[in-house]
């Protein structure tokens, strides 16, 4: 029980126990790969490759990607480092998420089982329970690479393996069937993914002390809503509107005035690709139902869901034809009838807000009339505040139903999941925000890990060799940066009164940020990177790749003003809209320092949590199953950054933990510290380090915790602990804490 278990020593007592574990569970194989390297396992290492890259011979650019491809050739899609996932998308369905899976890997231990985000899943979970702490799980990649399926999968992990009452089934339920709905209203076919996230989602899942999932919140993030009124070619709109013209019942269909056919509306046509094959709405209109009843939609909430989505159809069918002097006039009433109908809105304050613009003067009200392109402006902007205040309004109800009313709240996980970077032949505000987005999550992976990691080391007093890595900072600083930032300098523009417009923002652009390393104008765009520039773009060298982007828009979406009159008139939608105050006289925040305040509220929440991660890669482009894109995977590696933090985890110790709880746990172990240790915890390490023969490279002793360098050492010591828990509780029926 209490012999050297490391080292010189351990091959015959840890040969026997492999042996009886590899028989025991084939799993424990591709665990223990570097191990079982050294006893000559190394066939199943060069067919299923390595599973955690700390074990990799070699930390080059070439062993990582092949090592992924090996593993990928055989649908292990999973790979450590550390205890961060890198998950590449299989665009295929493996039988790897089930009940079976889940009971696996309940409680075991991290590096005990092939990579699974379910094991990680479990991890925080547990580390959760026992240090009573707050944790969150950042799931990043670009778009397409498996963000959301990793977070519903997460979800179910949750909903499926805690214990439950039935009450908290219901919780659960709830929580899962969230997803649904929201991408329902939230997702949308892009050119990178079918069901493309386009709005940026944090929830937190809540745990009583029990560890019983209580309930649930949701925060979302910038909803894409342009989508609404024009999609690029080969785009949808949001799949909710198509679910409902194939899905609806003949009857709901007639009570929304609707067709049943997509191609009769301007809003969802212009992309060209109403119909994917990936997609079924009919289908997915069924779940959706089926989901709102589940989260307790009533039948006056889901009428209203209904109407508005309806009328944002109807809206984009209204056109209009020019008078003779041009002003705008309706063609016909009929759709706007429908808006009104459904909208409980006075049809001629809405043909007015549509065709006119109500100036206040002093003592009396002037109405000006719109030219055609000024009234289909104004009717797209109000379409999109319907819908981006529906969604608003359905996240709300959505937490209404999941809030935790009865248990007490003790613990959180949080999941987050952001629509990924993308770069597009145009690119325009939203790939804006949607790229600065991920710019911020890079960097708080980066301050969390690498940094941390470092920081950790010399707070610790172990020398170790720093990495270089690169440190996206000054592409944040260039966006968001007060007064001199891109958003700022966008802000001032959108302020500026009289002749502002977007090549004016760009003329200010170029200006102030000419020099920066990261921003390219189209003065400088031979030079630099012999990629000419149109006249009207500006180009971002961000962490993750160039970007240009064409300013058309950028001072309008920023804005996103609805005249007052028209304001007034979806102000009817009492319920809907009461976040719309049209008392407010003063102008509200822009869309860019809205969206920048949440992020920065949102990464100070998360700094305060223990965080766990999933890298997500994009294995092809095209969408197949099979395809390992070589050059798609380096480019990601390369940018995630997942050299360094490999570097680093290698250069470093795999392992570490305070002496107090190393002590506390594995002090059985050893005679000398068994069952207490009188002198300080590390001394008391150190010994218990010396008795289990810890070879001297392979741990350091920092100034508040054990250094382990490598997995192997402590699963050895981990089973050595196992042993001898079983033999002691049975030998003496002690009734002491291991943990
Ligand atoms: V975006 O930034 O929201 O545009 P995501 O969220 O990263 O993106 P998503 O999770 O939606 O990507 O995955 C894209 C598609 O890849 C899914 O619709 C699935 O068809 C496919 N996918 C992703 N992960 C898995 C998986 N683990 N197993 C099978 C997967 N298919
Ligand atoms: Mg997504």
């Amino acid at each position: 029980l209490l012999c050297p278990s490391m080292g010189p020593h351990m091959s015959k007592v840890m040969e026997s126990k492999l042996q009886h574990k590899i028989a025991k569970n084939k799993a424990l194989l591709f665990a223990l790969g570097g191990r079982l390297d050294m006893e000559g396992a190394l066939t199943t290492r060069d067919r299923v490759g390595i599973q955690d890259f700390v074990l990799l011979d070699e930390t080059t650019e070439v062993a990582i990607i092949s090592n992924l491809k090996k593993r990928f050739s055989k649908d292990l899609i999973y790979t450590y480092i550390g205890t961060l996932i890198v998950s590449v998308n299989p665009y295929k369905d493996l039988d790897i998420y089930n009940k079976k899976q889940m009971d696996v890997y309940m409680g075991v231990n991290f590096f005990e089982l092939p990579p699974h985000i379910y094991a990680l899943a479990d991890n925080a979970y547990h580390t959760m329970l026992t240090e009573f702490n707050n944790h969150f799980i950042l799931i990043s990649g670009e778009s397409g690479a498996g963000k959301t399926e990793a977070s519903k999968k997460i979800l179910q992990y949750y909903a499926v393996s805690c214990p439950s009452t039935t009450l908290m089934n219901t919780v659960r339920d709830k929580m899962l069937m969230s997803n649904p709905v929201l991408e329902a209203f939230g997702n949308a076919k892009t050119l990178k993914n079918d069901n493309s996230s386009r709005f940026g989602k944090y929830m937190d899942i809540q745990f009583d002390s029990q560890g019983d999932a209580v309930g649930g919140h949701i925060l979302n993030y910038l909803l894409e809503k342009s989508r609404v009124v024009h999609q690029n070619h080969g785009e949808r709109n949001f799949h909710v509107f198509y679910q409902l013209v194939e899905g609806g019942s003949d009857d709901l269909l007639t009570q929304l005035g609707l067709k049943r056919d997509v191609q009769h509306y301007y809003y969802l046509t212009q992309g060209e690709c109403a119909i994917v094959s990936s997609i079924n709405d009919k289908n997915d209109w069924k779940s959706v139902k089926n989901a709102l009843q589940v989260i307790e939609f009533d039948e006056t909430n889901t009428n209203h869901l209904f109407r508005v989505v309806a009328s944002v159809l109807h809206l984009g069918n209204v056109h209009f034809d020019p008078d003779s002097k041009g002003h705008a006039l309706l063609k016909n009433n009929t759709e706007l009838n429908w808006v009104s109908d459904l909208l409980g809105v006075d049809a001629n304050n809405l043909k007015e807000g549509l065709t006119f613009r109500k100036i206040e003067a002093k003592t009396e009200q002037v109405l000006s009339p719109f030219t055609i392109d000024h009234a289909i402006y104004v009717r797209d902007a109000l379409a999109k505040a319907i819908y981006g205040q529906t969604f608003t309004w359905l996240v709300n109800r959505i937490n209404e139903s999941m809030e935790n009313k009865d248990s007490p709240r003790k613990t959180v996980i949080g999941l987050l999941d952001i629509y990924g970077f993308e770069v597009f032949y145009v690119n325009s505000f939203e790939q804006f925000c949607i790229n600065y987005c991920n710019e911020k999550l890079q960097q708080l992976f980066i301050q969390l890990t690498l940094k941390a990691e470092q920081e950790e080391y010399e707070a610790e007093g172990i020398e170790w060799e720093p990495v270089q890595f690169f440190n996206n900072k000054i592409i944040c600083d260039l966006v968001e940066e007060k007064h001199r930032g891109i958003i700022s300098i966008l802000d001032e523009e959108c302020l500026r009164p009289g002749d502002a417009t977007d090549l004016t923002f760009l003329d200010r652009l170029e200006e102030k940020m000419g020099n920066h390393p990261h921003f390219v104008t189209h003065r400088l765009a031979d030079k630099m990177t012999r990629k000419t520039l149109e006249r009207g773009d500006f180009r971002l060298l961000h962490y993750a790749g160039e970007v240009t982007y064409c300013v058309v828009g950028f001072l309008d979406k920023n804005n996103d003003l609805l005249y007052r009159n028209i304001k007034n008139v979806i102000c009817l939608l009492q319920e809907c809209f009461s976040a719309v105050d049209t008392t407010n006289k003063r102008r509200p925040e822009t869309v860019a320092t809205q969206f920048k305040n949440s992020l920065q509220k949102l990464t100070e929440m998360l700094m305060a949590k223990e965080a766990w991660y999933i890298r997500c890669l994009k294995s092809n482009e095209s969408k197949q199953p099979g395809q390992f894109d070589e050059a798609l995977i380096r480019h990601q590696v390369k940018y995630l950054g997942l050299m360094e933090h490999l570097r680093v985890r290698r250069a470093g110790f795999a392992y570490r933990r305070k002496y107090e709880d190393f002590l506390k746990r594995y002090k059985p172990l050893c005679p000398a510290t068994w069952p207490h240790w009188r002198g300080m915890p590390a001394d008391g390490v150190e010994v218990l380090a010396q008795h289990l023969g810890y070879l001297p490279d392979e741990y350091k002793m920092g100034r508040t915790k054990i250094f382990i360098r490598h997995p192997r050492t402590l699963y050895a010591t981990e089973d050595a602990y196992e042993k001898c828990k079983h033999d002691l509780g049975n030998a003496s029926k002690l009734n002491f804490n291991f943990m």
